[in-house]
C-alpha cells in the first residue's frame, strides 16, 4: 500500500491517513506578511512579474518552507492566470486588485471569449516553476497545486474585477443560464487542462478554490458549484488516480456535506465560520478536512490563538485533519505568532 510508506504527512493525510501530529500549511503563505517576500517583490516589480518569472517563483514558494518548515508548499501564482489564458487582459491595479477586460457582461461578449483561441501558452512559465520547486523541495514537504473553481473564476470574469456579492455573475446565471453555461464549461475544460499539466511537472495535490460559493442559492449552488466541480475531480481522477483533489468552498455552511458527496473531493477545506465539532458531526466519516483558525485569531496570537488551536485540533481528533486557516493569511500577521501557531501544533498536537 502506498499510503503506508509515504513519507509526506500532509500528502498522507489528504490519502485519508490521519497522522499522530496534523500537518500544516496556511493559505497565502507566500506573500506580502513576509519581508524576504516584500524584498524581492520590490526588486522584481509588479506581482505578475513575479509569477512569470519562474526563478523569482520558485524562490518566493520556497520562502515560507525555510523559515517556518510548513509541511505542504503552495505554488506561486494566482488563480486569475486562467481568465488570460481564455482571452482577457490581466492587470493589477496599485492598491486596489485585479482587472479584467473586456468585462463578460451579455451573451455576445461570452460568445467571443469561448470561440477565441485564447493563450493557453502563457501558462507555460507557471509549469517550469513546478518543475523547479519539485526539484528544490525537501523530501518531507507536500507540494500543492491549485486553480480557482468555475464559478468563483467566472465571478471576476464577468465582472472584470472583484466585487463584494458577485451580483453580476449572480444575475447573468439568471438571466441567460445557457450563455453562463458555456462559460462555465470552457472554464472546466481549461482548469482539468490546467491541473493536469501541473500534476505533470511536479505538484502532488491540487486545492480548488472557490472563494465566492457563499454567494449563491441552494440550486445555483448546485449548478454552478457542486456540477462543474464535479466534472474537474472526475477527469483528474481519471488521470491522475494518485493526486488528490481538495476543495475548498468558502461560505459554503448548511451545503458542505452535499458539496463533500455530490463533487467526491478527496479533501475539503473549512472556512473560520465552520464549528468544527458541526463539521465533523455532518460531513462524511472519513474524509479528511482542512482548516479553520480566523486567520484574525492569528493576528492577536496569545492564549486566545493557542485556545482556538486546540479547540480545532480537539474536534478532529477522530478524522485526518490538515490545520490550516479559513482564508488567506493577511499581511499584517506578525511573524512571532506564525511561529507560535507551529510550536503549539507541534507540541500539542497528539
Ligand atoms: O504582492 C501582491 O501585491 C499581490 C497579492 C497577491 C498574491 C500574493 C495576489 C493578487 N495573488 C497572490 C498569490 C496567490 N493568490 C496565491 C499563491 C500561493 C499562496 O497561497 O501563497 C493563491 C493560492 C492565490 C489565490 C487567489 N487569488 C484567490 C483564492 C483565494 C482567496 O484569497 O480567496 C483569489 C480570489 C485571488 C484573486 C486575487 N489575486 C490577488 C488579489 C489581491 C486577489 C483578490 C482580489 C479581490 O477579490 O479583490
Amino acid at each position: 500500500m502506498p499510503e503506508i510508506s509515504e513519507p509526506k504527512a500532509l500528502l498522507a493525510t489528504l490519502k485519508g491517513v490521519k497522522q499522530e501530529k496534523a500537518p500544516v500549511w496556511l493559505m497565502r503563505q507566500a506573500g506580502r506578511y513576509l519581508p524576504e517576500y516584500r524584498a524581492l517583490r520590490a526588486k522584481k516589480g509588479g506581482f505578475l512579474d513575479l509569477v512569470e518569472d519562474s526563478d523569482a517563483a520558485t524562490e518566493v514558494t520556497l520562502q515560507p518552507i525555510r523559515r517556518f518548515g510548513f509541511d505542504g508548499a503552495i505554488l506561486f501564482s494566482d488563480i486569475l492566470v486562467i481568465p488570460r489564458a481564455l482571452g482577457q487582459d490581466l492587470w493589477f491595479e496599485a492598491g486596489e486588485g485585479p482587472r479584467l477586460a473586456p468585462v463578460l457582461e451579455d451573451r455576445t461578449a461570452i460568445d467571443r471569449l469561448v470561440s477565441g483561441r485564447g493563450d493557453m501558452a502563457s501558462l507555460d512559465p507557471v509549469y517550469a516553476t513546478v518543475t523547479k520547486v519539485r526539484a528544490a523541495l525537501p523530501p518531507t514537504v507536500t507540494f500543492l497545486g491549485f486553480a480557482g473553481s468555475p464559478w468563483t473564476i467566472a465571478t471576476y470574469m464577468i465582472a472584470g474585477r472583484g466585487s463584494r456579492e458577485q451580483a453580476a455573475a449572480r444575475r447573468l446565471a439568471y438571466a441567460d443560464p445557457q450563455a453562463m453555461q458555456m462559460l462555465v464549461d470552457r472554464i472546466v475544460e481549461a482548469t482539468i487542462s490546467y491541473l493536469s499539466k501541473q500534476i505533470e511537472a511536479g505538484v502532488e495535490a491540487v486545492q480548488l478554490f472557490d472563494s465566492w460559493a457563499g454567494s449563491l442559492a441552494p440550486a445555483e449552488f448546485e449548478r454552478w458549484v457542486i456540477a462543474p466541480t464535479a466534472r474537474i475531480v472526475t477527469a483528474l481522477r481519471e488521470r491522475h488516480p494518485d493526486t488528490p483533489v481538495i476543495g475548498f468552498p468558502k461560505g459554503a455552511g448548511g451545503k458542505l456535506a452535499a458539496y463533500a458527496r455530490e463533487t467526491a473531493v478527496d479533501a475539503i477545506g473549512l472556512d473560520e465560520t465552520v464549528d468544527p465539532v458541526w463539521a465533523d458531526r455532518e460531513l462524511p466519516p472519513g474524509l479528511p478536512v482542512q482548516g479553520n483558525c480566523d486567520p484574525l485569531a492569528l493576528i492577536a496570537g496569545g492564549a486566545r490563538l493557542d485556545g482556538a488551536v486546540d479547540a480545532i485540533l480537539a474536534a478532529f481528533a477522530e478524522r485526518p485533519h490538515i490545520f490550516n486557516l479559513g482564508h488567506g493569511i493577511q499581511q499584517d500577521t506578525p511573524i512571532a505568532h506564525v511561529e507560535r501557531l507551529i510550536a503549539r501544533l507541534r507540541e500539542r498536537n497528539a
